[in-house]
């Protein structure tokens, strides 16, 4: 079979932040499918292939990866390939989620659900009448108008026996994003989240057992993407890399041991870090420089609002443990959740420059499909424009704050953090870079009064699905 795998041009957020990153859930599936089939990978959002245009039709079977903010671009590059004849399949977060929805486009054949290796090949192994219909696992489809969907997948158990994503499918060079100067690139080693927060998939959609690949199995990677690519910083893209710190510790030992000149960042918990200050500082010794934490509010009323069993003590403490190591920080935080008020969300901008992390990400609480947050104010949308699910619009009917005033507050919460001499100066390079088009997009925003009741912005009624 002719498989092409597409990658959906990303967001607006991430798109002016100059941040791209290799998609590895496509690269991983081609791996698996690759042996017996032809199998190519497009990202729309670097190559510079305009995916209205492509020739889909060259390809038995065209995959598209969906996200939310990336679900209605995603349908229309379905509704091209089935157009040109292929057959199409959707995976990723989104569409996992909202199966029916994709399946109802009429443009879209199967939805492969949650983690996708083992059930798109055996997808296309019934595709290819290798193997009856009822071997396939994991997958939706409509019949009779109606969805259906075979049974679950189960989560791969053994991550080490996956092969390495199939980078040579992709055109690396054209993903820029550097760490500390170093060209760099992603790794994922672990994959589910025990802690089911209120507005995160990851639990929901990878399980809330967590599966790790061993450290030996890591560092065979690590070096291949040094020797095959030259990469010496990567980024390891997991939710919770540290949730068992002693791998964090034996990894971090070995590439102490091996002498590598490796910088890397990953991603971990407040409370992970007070308990193992020890496990901070070998990573650092490793070449541990950047993290990302999701500190969430500065209210601890907030915190436990969205189940993330984390106090402001311990991001205070963790701020201190990880200062001491010069690992650099980029705090998330969100704005806008249901019964929180203004002076609450002004907590929360206060709390973010109390901890003072090199860099803050402020999103509005957006609702992804999956989670417990969805679930909870699907009834209270302001609409479902997908592409809007980007944590820069308000899109949940708050009862005591306006759209309008939480878009205000967004804005004074990235001018109150950044406007600080200081602050802006340790960050010039990086502000240099973004303000210009962040102000081109927030001018744009409140020119066109689109910060009155959850302006949409122009394009036609068919780029929302009615909430
Ligand atoms: C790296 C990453 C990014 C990168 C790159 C995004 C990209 N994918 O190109 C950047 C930094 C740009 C980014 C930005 C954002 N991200 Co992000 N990101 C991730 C992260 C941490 C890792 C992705 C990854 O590589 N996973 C590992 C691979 C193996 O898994 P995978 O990509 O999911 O692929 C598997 C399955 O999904 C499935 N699959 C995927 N595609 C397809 C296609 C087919 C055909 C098939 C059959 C199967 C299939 O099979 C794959 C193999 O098992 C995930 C969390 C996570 N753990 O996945 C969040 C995640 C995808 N991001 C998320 C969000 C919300 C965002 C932002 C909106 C955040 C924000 N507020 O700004 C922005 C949006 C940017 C945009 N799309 O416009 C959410 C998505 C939720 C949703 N419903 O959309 C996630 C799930 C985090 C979370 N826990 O909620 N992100």
């Amino acid at each position: 079979m002719d498989i092409l795998l597409v990658n959906p041009p990303v967001g607006f957020s991430y798109g002016i932040l100059g941040i791209s990153r290799p998609p590895l859930g496509l690269a991983y599936i081609a791996s698996v499918l690759r042996e017996h089939h032809n199998v190519r990978i497009v990202d729309f959002g670097v190559e510079t292939d305009d995916w209205s245009r492509y020739p889909y039709s060259d390809f038995n079977i065209v995959g598209i990866s969906s996200d939310t903010t990336r679900a209605l671009t995603a349908l229309k590059i379905a509704a091209l390939a089935k157009s040109q004849g292929a057959t199409v399949v959707m995976g990723g977060p989104h569409a996992s989620f909202m199966d029916e929805e994709a399946l109802a486009s009429g443009s879209v054949d199967y939805v492969v659900r949650n983690e996708g290796e083992y059930s798109m090949l055996s997808l296309v192994r019934f595709l290819s009448k290798e193997i009856p219909f009822e071997e396939v696992r994991g997958v939706s489809y409509f019949a009779d108008g109606k969805v259906r969907r075979t049974p679950d997948s189960e989560f791969i158990g053994d991550l080490d026996s996956l092969p390495f994503p199939a980078r040579n499918l992709l055109a690396l060079s054209t993903y820029r994003e550097k760490m500390n100067g170093r060209p760099m690139t992603t790794l994922v080693t672990s994959r589910g989240c025990p802690f089911d927060c209120e507005f995160c998939s990851a639990s929901q959609f990878s399980g809330i057992a967590w599966r790790a690949r061993s450290a030996g199995n890591i560092l065979e990677e690590v070096e291949l993407v040094h020797k095959e690519y030259g990469y010496t910083a990567v980024s390891f893209v997991d939710d919770n890399f540290t949730l068992r710190p002693g791998r964090a510790i034996e990894l971090s030992e070995q590439i102490i041991a091996r002498g590598w000149d490796v910088i890397w960042a990953a991603m971990t918990r407040v409370d992970t870090i007070v308990k193992h200050p020890d496990m901070v500082r070998t990573m650092a010794r490793a070449g541990f420089r950047w993290t990302f934490i999701g500190f969430e509010s500065g209210t601890q009323e907030a915190l436990d609002g969205y189940g993330k069993q984390a106090t402001l003590n311990d991001a205070l403490k963790a701020m201190e443990i990880l200062e001491e190591n010069n690992v650099e920080v980029t705090g998330a935080f969100i704005l806008g959740a249901p019964g929180e008020t203004r002076a609450m969300m002004r907590e929360t901008i206060d709390f973010a420059k109390r901890l003072d992390p090199r860099r803050a990400q402020f999103s509005l609480l957006t609702p992804y499909p999956g989670t417990r947050l969805y679930e909870n104010v699907k009834n209270r949308l302001l609409h479902k424009t997908w592409g809007l699910y980007s944590g820069l619009h308000p899109t949940i009917d708050l009862d005591d704050v306006t759209p309008d005033e939480l878009r205000k507050i967004q804005i004074e919460a990235y001018w109150s953090f950044y406007g600080r001499p200081g602050k802006a100066m340790e960050n010039m390079s990086y502000i240099w870079r973004v303000f210009p088009r962040v102000s081109k997009h927030w001018a744009s925003m409140l020119l066109s009064g689109r910060t009155k009741i959850f302006s949409m912005p122009p394009g036609d009624a068919k780029d929302r699905v009615e909430a």
